[in-house]
């Protein structure tokens, strides 16, 4: 009842799980181990982030991650935490961290069928502006009985048994698909659980959006560069979209999924298969946005057909409301 001030039945991220997996008669509870092992971690992150500021935990750590950026002491954190969380959760065989070169593989005492890639704070470059950052994850499963392989998590993103992302903001939200829609949670801080607040998400069918780093129009191709165009001078008579970019790719699909619209990385001249990450930023987000009823496509294929080649490999991404994300196909099929 809308008089009710305090809610007493409360549907936690792990009530929620739990709920699910029970549907399934062969499920042992490994799954929602595992998730569980994966909140701590974003809980962990979400506190670490909120004190930044105040411990002096930003700044550099001196050390470069693989893409040669300079890493900063929080991202240098939420790996670790995560690697730890993950590998003391027993479930996983296999994880791919954007901080690590290498995959990391479990030693058999510790092992078990889940294979992980993830982001542990993406958009790092907005930590010191108190701008909003995230965790992204996607979990594969590797065959029954059979050595983990680099081959496990090298699958096109179809294959995925569950993906999400935490966004640590205004508040800590946490994102989950596990194949069955999208449901959002928020951190009650004061209980220290994912409270689910955002029940079966579906993006709008068309959004008023476009999101891009506009930065690098010199540099787009055709079908990029005239969709654009559209979205500033619709010449069928519709009103022109709004322009949103925050830079930090969590926060920017965040708000695509909840008020529809397009969020679009590229590929340019100079960065020919754009910027974002296949494994860990392009599926687990293409698979959110197909589970909210949303498409992404990578300027030639739906992107969870993608079989990657390499653990850290880049993709151009389109993705969002599905009219939207058919008139930039409709574009590049016109190129052909
Ligand atoms: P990062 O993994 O180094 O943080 O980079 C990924 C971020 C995404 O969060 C965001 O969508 C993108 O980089 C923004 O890139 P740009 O600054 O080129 O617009
Ligand atoms: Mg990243």
């Amino acid at each position: 009842h809308a008089a009710d001030v305090h809610k007493t039945d409360l549907m936690t991220i792990t009530r929620f799980v739990l709920n699910e997996q029970s549907k399934y008669p062969e499920s042992r509870g490994d799954f929602s181990i595992l998730l569980n092992h994966i909140v701590l971690g974003c809980k962990f992150v979400c506190s670490a982030v909120n004190k930044a500021g105040l411990a002096k935990l930003i700044g550099l750590a001196g050390e470069t991650n693989i893409q040669g950026e300079e890493q900063k002491k929080l991202d240098v954190l939420s790996n670790e935490v995560f690697i730890k969380a993950l590998i003391s959760s027993g479930r996983t065989c296999i994880l791919v961290s954007e901080e690590d070169e290498e995959a990391t593989f479990v030693e058999p005492s510790k092992r078990g069928k889940y294979c992980v890639v993830f982001d542990p704070l993406d958009g790092s470059s907005n930590i010191d502006c108190g701008v909003s950052i995230g965790t992204i994850f996607g979990i594969y499963m590797i065959k029954d009985g059979s050595e983990p392989v680099l081959e496990d998590v090298l699958q096109p993103g179809k294959n995925m048994l569950a993906a999400g992302y935490c966004m640590y903001g205004s508040s800590c939200t946490f994102v989950l698909s596990t194949g069955t829609g999208v449901n959002g949670f928020t951190l009650d801080p004061s209980l220290g659980e994912f409270i689910l607040t955002h029940p079966d998400i579906k993006i709008p069918k068309k959004g008023k959006i476009y999101s891009v780093n506009e930065g690098n129009a010199k540099n787009w191709d055709g079908p990029t560069a005239k969709y654009v165009e559209k979205c500033k001078f619709p010449k069928d008579g519709s009103s022109s979209k709004s322009l949103r970019y925050i830079g930090s790719m969590v926060a920017d699909i965040h708000r695509t999924l909840l008020y529809g619209g397009i969020f679009l990385y590229p590929a340019d001249k100079k960065s020919p298969n754009g910027k974002l990450r296949v494994l860990y930023e392009v599926f687990p987000m293409s698979f959110l946005m197909e589970q909210a009823g949303g498409q992404a496509f990578t300027g030639k294929h739906r992107a969870l057909d993608l079989v990657p080649n390499n653990i850290h490999e880049r993709s151009p991404i389109f993705l969002g409301s599905y009219d939207d994300v058919e008139e930039i196909k409709a574009l590049y099929a016109a190129e052909e």
